[in-house]
């Protein structure tokens, strides 16, 4: 199977941490998506989003959605890890709190970046408003993940899981990426975030 990925994306450090924790090895296929390598017809023939990362399987399905490669790549990698949850209950929790943290957090911060920045304006109409809006919406949701993790160690449930990688993407791209000081008003987040960072799969 062949990884078509932006390594320095959020989307594609989401599958490449996800990976190093399982301990799986793919073939990686560089493309640039600053320059519109995922714009060409070749590769929207691959991807339903037209986005990178996506994963191309030996008999030829192409899977888009970092959430839906994970999924994969945790079935077909052996391991204990439980990343989506280790019994219905935790699977569930997994399966709400992803969907805040994506739909809240990370897409919101998203649409914050592409919409402000316009880094995008070549393929997408992009409006300003809408984007200062959106880093509106991202500040008002770290109240609710700082006061989760201000009675869990963890986002989803007790133990690490896919929502931990996805929460530290996106608050290392609320950081980075938006300009937020997020630790300065979040110190759970800062506990969790730091302690998340030591983790070996996390190095470099
Ligand atoms: N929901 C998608 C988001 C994918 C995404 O937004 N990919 C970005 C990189 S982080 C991309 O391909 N950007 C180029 C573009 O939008 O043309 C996922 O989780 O895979």
């Amino acid at each position: 199977m062949k990884l078509y990925e932006t390594a320095m994306t959020p989307s594609c450090k989401r599958v490449n941490l996800f990976l190093k924790e399982i301990g799986g090895e793919v073939e990686r296929v560089a493309l640039n998506v600053r320059e519109g390598d995922n714009l060409t017809d070749a590769f929207k023939t691959k991807s339903v989003n037209g986005k990178v990362p996506v994963l191309e399987l030996d008999d030829g399905t192409a899977l888009c959605e970092s959430v839906a490669i994970c999924r994969y790549l945790d079935e077909v990698f052996e391991n204990d890890l439980a990343l989506f949850g280790a019994n219905p209950r935790e699977c569930a929790q997994v399966e709400m709190w992803h969907r805040v943290v994506e739909f809240q957090g990370l897409y919101t911060a998203f649409q914050a970046f592409r919409n402000i920045t316009a880094i995008y304006q070549d393929r997408e109409n992009c409006v300003p408003e809408w984007g200062e809006e959106s880093k509106l919406r991202v500040l008002a949701f770290l109240p609710t993940l700082d006061k989760r993790l201000a009675h869990s160690e963890h986002i989803a449930t007790e133990n690490f899981t896919i929502v931990d990688i996805t929460g530290f993407i996106f608050i290392s791209f609320a950081i980075n990426g938006l300009g937020i000081d997020v630790f300065s008003t979040s110190p759970h987040i800062a506990r969790w975030y730091e302690r998340l960072a030591t983790r070996q799969a996390f190095q470099g």
